[in-house]
């Protein structure tokens, strides 16, 4: 705590600190929220730096896209709570702090009165639909060059080649499980079809586009209303393809259990969920070309796919990536997303029909 706060103290906060404690539920950075005796609380954030090794590109990201969408937005009520907004380093114009230790921290006004959700129902997954169409629209014209903070982060060849060097290293002395051999067999058909977008965009027929790329319902803000407030969680704004935001978002709130469930029971895909969104979507994301449109439902494929191919190559490194809270989290966590894989490839022909018909 009193670490926390002598870091938060180098900031341009407002008031005196009152508490600090931890927040959210994310996998990658540490989150805490600062409550202080002025009318602003914060959110104070440890970035994760082995994973965003380049902190002052991922900065720069950042305020490029907060201030665009600003200037989109301006003129707009309560824009504070629509847009994050980072807070400077005192007698800098960086927002970033690196500590003594060698530790990286940044933080942004914290949004009041709005919630994060697990599980979404069809009205508000519409309204998502909305919001991320329109988020990808705004920054369509962005003047700035974005850097990409994690290169190729959503590149399935990449990811698929990942797991191959993980089970070549099996550095955690896994790979003998039978359950392993078990999901490398399940795995490795799909591979090739899961890795068309690579293939589309070499062909030139499919442009990359400024994405959220972490479209996971916990990372956007929602009002009362059940209307989505504000897109948080920035890091991984970069170019990438539009399957990126729809396939994530639908991963994580078309599911009907965690990304973690461990009763593979519970685990299905919601189509209703499916259709509200992407009815919201296509409405408002006007530049999708006819190649995108239609490959919506390949995408939706592809991001339980894909982080079931990250989540088991972390498990065959000895967990390493992502935050576990016990052993086998990683395997767990591996199974559910190939069972919502299962699931969303059965729905295939429901989902294209729908598609063609918006
Ligand atoms: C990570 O930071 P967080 O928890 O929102 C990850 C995403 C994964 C997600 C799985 C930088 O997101 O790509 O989809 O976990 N972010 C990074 O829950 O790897
Ligand atoms: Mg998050």
């Amino acid at each position: 705590m009193e670490k926390l706060k002598a870091i938060t103290e180098q900031f341009c906060i407002e008031g005196k600190i009152l508490e600090i404690k931890p927040l959210g539920s994310g996998l990658i950075n540490d989150t805490y929220l600062v409550k202080t005796d002025s009318q602003k609380d914060y959110v104070l954030q440890r970035i994760n730096n082995a994973i965003f090794q380049d902190v002052e590109l991922l900065q720069r990201n950042i305020e490029a896209v907060t201030d665009h969408l600003r200037r989109k937005m301006a003129g707009e009520a309560d824009l504070d709570r629509k847009v994050l907004r980072f807070i400077k380093v005192k007698g800098s114009d960086k927002s970033w702090f690196k500590a003594q230790d060698d530790t990286y921290w940044r933080i942004s006004v914290f949004i009041k009165d709005a919630v994060t959700v697990d599980i979404v129902n069809p009205k508000y997954a519409e309204f998502a639909g909305q919001a991320f169409g329109h988020f990808e629209d705004m920054l369509a014209d962005i003047p700035d060059k974005l850097g990409e903070p994690i290169p190729d982060f959503h590149n399935m060849e990449l990811r698929a080649r990942q797991l191959d060097e993980a089970v070549a290293a099996d550095k955690a002395g896994r790979l003998a499980q039978p359950v392993v051999q078990e999901i490398l067999a399940r795995l490795a058909p799909w591979r090739e079809e899961m890795c068309k977008a690579e293939r589309l965009f070499r062909e030139g027929k499919l442009p990359k586009r400024i994405c959220h790329c972490d479209t996971k319902v916990n990372n956007m803000l929602f009002d009362k209303e059940g209307r989505v407030l504000c897109v948080i969680d920035l890091d991984t704004v970069m170019p990438s393809f539009v399957f990126s935001d729809f396939g994530d978002f639908l991963r994580t709130a078309a599911a009907t259990a965690p990304e973690d469930e461990p009763d593979l029971a519970k685990m299905d895909f919601n189509i209703e969920i499916f259709k509200a969104f992407a009815k919201g979507y296509v409405a408002n994301a006007k530049f999708l070309t006819p190649i995108e449109k239609e490959n919506l439902p390949y995408a939706v494929q592809l991001f339980p796919y894909m982080q079931a191919v990250r989540f088991f190559a972390d498990y065959l490194n000895g967990d390493t990536y992502y935050k576990i809270k016990y052993p086998e989290h990683n395997l767990v966590r591996t199974l559910a997303q190939m069972k919502l894989f299962d699931c969303v490839t059965a729905a295939l022909p429901e989902m294209k029909e729908y598609i063609n018909n918006l």
